[in-house]
C-alpha cells in the first residue's frame, strides 16, 4: 500500500492548528522512517505556504534515557519556523499549543551553508556560536504517545523555542544546566546530550545527509534536552547553562 504523503502532512497540520490531537498514524498506516521524513517536508511546506520561513532545525532524542525510554538509538530531525521563535524574555501564548511542555537546551548557530554531501565535511567548521536555548515540544498526537516514525512525521514535536545571547564558540561538553518553570526547577548536565552536544553536531550532519535536510548560513541547531521535559504552565520559565548564558520567556 503507497503512503499518502500528502493526507498525512494535512491530518497533522489539521491538530497543530486545531489543538484536536490525532492519533497514532503507525496504527493506521506502515510509515518507514524514510517516509516519515517526507511527511515532514510536507508539513513545513504547509508552514511555508502560510508565509513561514525555516530558521533551523532541531533534534530530538540526543539523551540516553530518552532513547532508551523510546527503544531506538538514532536521533530525530525537526525543522524550526520563525513563527516557533520567542523573543528571549519575550511572551508565550498558551492556548497556542495542545500540550506543552519546555526542555533545556544548548543552541548552535551556523556560520555557512553546508555542503551536506561533501565527504569530508567538519560541521564544527561551519558553527561560530553557542547560546542558551528552550525547546516547547507540543506533540499532535494523543497523550504524546507515538512511535519512532510518528514523531519524525509530526515534525519531532517542535512547537516552539527561544535562544539566549549568542557567545563565541568553546567547549560545551559537561556543563550544569538549570532549568526552571513556574515552581518546579530541574538539573542535569549537557554531558546528557550524547555525552557532549558537539556529537549532536556530528548526528545532525549525518541524518541531514541521510533525509535530505538543508543547513543553511544563519539557522540555529538546537543540541537536544539535557533534562528531561517538564510541563509548561503559566509563570516564567529560565535555563541557565553554566558558562554559556541564560535565556528565559513568561508563558501566559
Ligand atoms: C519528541 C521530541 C523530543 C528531545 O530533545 O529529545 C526532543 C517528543 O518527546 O515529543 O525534542
Amino acid at each position: 500500500m503507497t503512503v499518502d504523503v500528502a493526507g498525512l502532512a494535512r491530518r497533522l497540520d489539521v491538530a497543530q492548528t486545531s489543538g484536536i490531537e490525532t492519533t497514532s498514524i503507525e496504527a493506521d498506516c506502515r510509515l518507514d522512517v524514510a517516509g516519515a521524513y517526507r511527511v515532514q517536508d510536507h508539513l513545513v511546506d504547509l508552514r511555508r505556504a502560510r508565509g513561514e520561513s525555516v530558521v533551523g532545525v532541531k533534534l530530538g532524542f540526543t539523551s540516553k534515557a530518552k532513547m532508551a525510554q523510546m527503544g531506538v538509538s538514532d536521533v530525530i530531525v525537526g525543522r524550526l519556523t520563525d513563527a516557533m521563535q520567542i523573543a528571549d524574555d519575550g511572551v508565550t501564548d498558551l492556548s497556542r499549543y495542545i500540550h506543552p511542555k519546555v526542555e533545556p537546551e544548548v543552541a548552535y548557530r551556523i556560520s555557512r551553508d553546508v555542503d551536506i554531501d561533501d565527504p569530508s565535511l567538519d560541521i564544527l567548521a561551519h558553527i561560530d556560536a553557542m547560546a542558551a536555548a528552550l525547546e516547547v515540544i507540543d506533540s499532535r498526537y494523543l497523550n504524546f504517545s507515538f512511535t519512532y516514525a510518528d514523531v519524525v512525521a509530526d515534525n519531532t514535536s517542535a512547537a516552539g523555542f527561544a535562544v539566549g545571547e549568542w557567545t563565541p564558540l568553546g567547549d560545551a561538553g559537561d556543563r550544569a544546566v538549570t532549568l526552571r518553570a513556574g515552581d518546579v526547577e530541574t538539573t542535569g548536565s549537557t554531558a546528557a546530550i550524547l555525552d557532549d552536544p558537539v556529537n549532536a553536531l556530528h548526528a545532525l550532519a549525518d541524518m541531514c545527509r541521510r533525509h535530505r535536510i538543508e543547513l543553511r548560513a544563519g539557522h540555529i541547531v538546537l543540541a537536544g534536552a539535557a533534562t528531561a521535559a517538564i510541563p509548561l504552565d503559566d509563570g516564567d520559565v529560565t535555563c541557565a547553562v553554566d558558562r554559556i548564558g541564560t535565556v528565559g520567556f513568561h508563558a501566559t
